[in-house]
């Protein structure tokens, strides 16, 4: 009976744990990492891979949650959000990215709304793994039509938040503090960050604020960044880091955790995997001494 018991915890425990090497999830396909610090803990928010052929493009219905305290070991919290949850949606569960604020978690996210257009809605939960109910019951941005796709968001020193997103075109507008609304008008990034095409990071390192992007590489999409004294541009370009590896599609999130830096990405390596099954992976890389960031091989081990 006590071996019972033991084997029954070790399950237990092994079913909730992911050992990381890349990819670090290799139960689902999973890709566009975002990832969120919060109480000494990595969050790494992920999108899920579900086409089986069907239409052979980005079939995705939840967003699942990752977590690790170093990098090595990776625990499952589980499907955090369905497409379901928001009543105007009626799918597309693309990439998105979760940020604390006033004691709650904001989950900003890519929808198709009834009407077929790319919108981005917001969720809210009191804890960082959910459950996150639809904030606003109708989406935070649905800019005429435009590619709204790819939110991310990030909180500067003065308490301003600043949302960025957009195929083709990249926009923002900044977030009011309860950030499920915002002032003024949606803002196109102009002139655009040279060869941006989507997936938008935006973060503030030693005063330089860094918006680092997927653009075109030579074979697919590749991440490029470009950096500005300040959150909403002008955009000076600083060239690309990484290139897209067996997935048409790269997607980046950086940051700092622990005294090291880390950066997400996804690739199409996984058994079977390709640029609708793509997986997520991270690599730690050094800044250079100017704040520039080195190109970043990726490892498969
Ligand atoms: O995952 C669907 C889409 O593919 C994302 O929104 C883009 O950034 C690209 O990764």
């Amino acid at each position: 009976c006590k071996i019972l018991v033991l084997l029954l915890i070790f399950t237990t425990l092994f079913s909730f744990v992911c050992y990381a090497d890349n990819p670090i999830v290799q139960t689902y396909y999973t890709a566009d990492p975002a990832s969120m610090i919060y109480n000494d803990t990595c969050y790494l928010y992920v999108t899920h891979d579900e086409d089986t052929t069907v239409n052979n493009f980005y079939t995705m219905n939840e967003w699942r949650c990752y977590s690790t305290t170093d990098m090595v070991n990776w625990k499952d919290c589980g499907s955090v959000l369905s497409y379901k949850t928001f009543s105007w949606a009626k799918g597309d569960a693309w990439a998105a990215q979760c940020i604390p604020r006033n004691g709650k978690f904001y989950l900003y996210v890519t929808l198709t709304n009834q009407y077929g257009a790319r919108t981005v809605g917001v969720a809210v939960s009191d804890s960082p793994t959910g459950p996150f109910k639809d904030a606003l019951g109708k989406p935070l941005i649905a800019n005429n039509g435009a590619q709204d796709i790819d939110p991310t968001v990030f909180i500067d020193n003065d308490g301003q938040a600043y949302l960025y997103w957009g195929n083709g075109n990249a926009y923002y507008v900044k977030l009011n503090q309860d950030m499920i609304s915002y002032s003024g008008s949606i803002v196109q990034v102009n002139p655009k960050p040279s060869g941006y095409i989507e997936g938008p990071w935006l973060y503030k390192r030693n005063n330089v604020y860094y918006l680092v992007y997927a653009g075109m590489g030579s074979n697919g999409e590749n991440i490029q960044y470009a950096t500005s004294n300040s959150p909403t541009g002008p955009w000076t370009s600083k060239g690309a880091i990484m290139n897209s590896k067996n997935s048409f599609t790269i997607h980046p999130a950086i940051t700092d955790f622990k005294g090291k830096s880390y950066f997400f990405y996804h690739t199409g390596d996984l058994p079977g995997g390709g640029s609708y099954k793509r997986s997520v992976c991270v690599e730690e890389f050094k800044y250079n001494s100017d704040g520039t960031i080195p190109t970043i091989p990726i490892t498969k081990t």
